[in-house]
């Protein structure tokens, strides 16, 4: 989850070119028009489903159900879903997801903690993306965390550029640990 063009097709990407021999990846797209985010999944050899939401601004349960059956939950180990690009109502709504990463993107400034709160507390994970860019912006990353924390005391948080690679390896870690947690259950 995120606000549109954070990162989040540009981090699942990177993120399936770096674990995509270790875990077989699927990907559900929520657009509520066009399928650009799947075409450039696919592109990646990747499975991808684009699922359109009829002009509604999430997710819920009973299409990511849809989307996951077409898929064909015995070739996926780690299938993600992008919801559409809004910081208010994906995380009002229940996905079916057994984690919910969000992602917040330098340019767009660290109070977003403070403006969309249920966004910060509803997801297990944040990623602060486009770190590349810090020194064109005025984004304070122990602001934005210790803010992050006071909502959520139990998130995890990366820092990442998906363009020059900084911090995937911890972001990917984690995905592999929960991947296999989860799979044990
Ligand atoms: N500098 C920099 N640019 C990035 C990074 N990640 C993404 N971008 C750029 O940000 C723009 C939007 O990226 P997308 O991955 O399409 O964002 P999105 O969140 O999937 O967008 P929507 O699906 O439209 O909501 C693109 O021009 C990317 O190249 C990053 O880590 N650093
Ligand atoms: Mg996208």
């Amino acid at each position: 989850m995120s606000s549109p063009g954070s990162g989040k097709t540009t981090l699942l990407s990177r993120t399936i070119r770096d674990l995509s021999s270790e875990l077989k990846i699927a990907v559900l797209e929520a657009d509520i028009e066009s399928a650009v985010d799947a075409e450039r999944i696919e592109a990646l050899g990747a499975r991808a489903i684009q699922v359109h939401t009829d002009g509604m601004c999430h997710m819920d349960a009973g299409m990511t159900r849809t989307g996951l059956e077409a898929m064909g939950l015995e070739q996926i180990d780690l299938a993600f879903l992008e919801n559409i690009g809004n910081l208010i109502c994906p995380a009002e709504y229940d996905t079916g997801a057994g984690r919910n990463v969000m992602i917040l993107s330098v340019p767009e400034g660290d109070d977003k903690p403070l403006k969309y709160p249920l966004m910060f507390q509803e997801s297990d994970a944040l990623v602060i993306t486009k770190i590349d860019t810090l020194e064109y912006f005025d984004f304070d990353v122990e602001l934005c965390k210790k803010r992050a924390r006071n909502l959520n005391p139990d998130i995890k948080i990366f820092t990442v550029s998906a363009k020059t690679g900084e911090g995937m390896n911890e972001w990917e870690t984690w995905l592999k640990e929960e991947t296999s947690a989860w799979k044990q259950k």
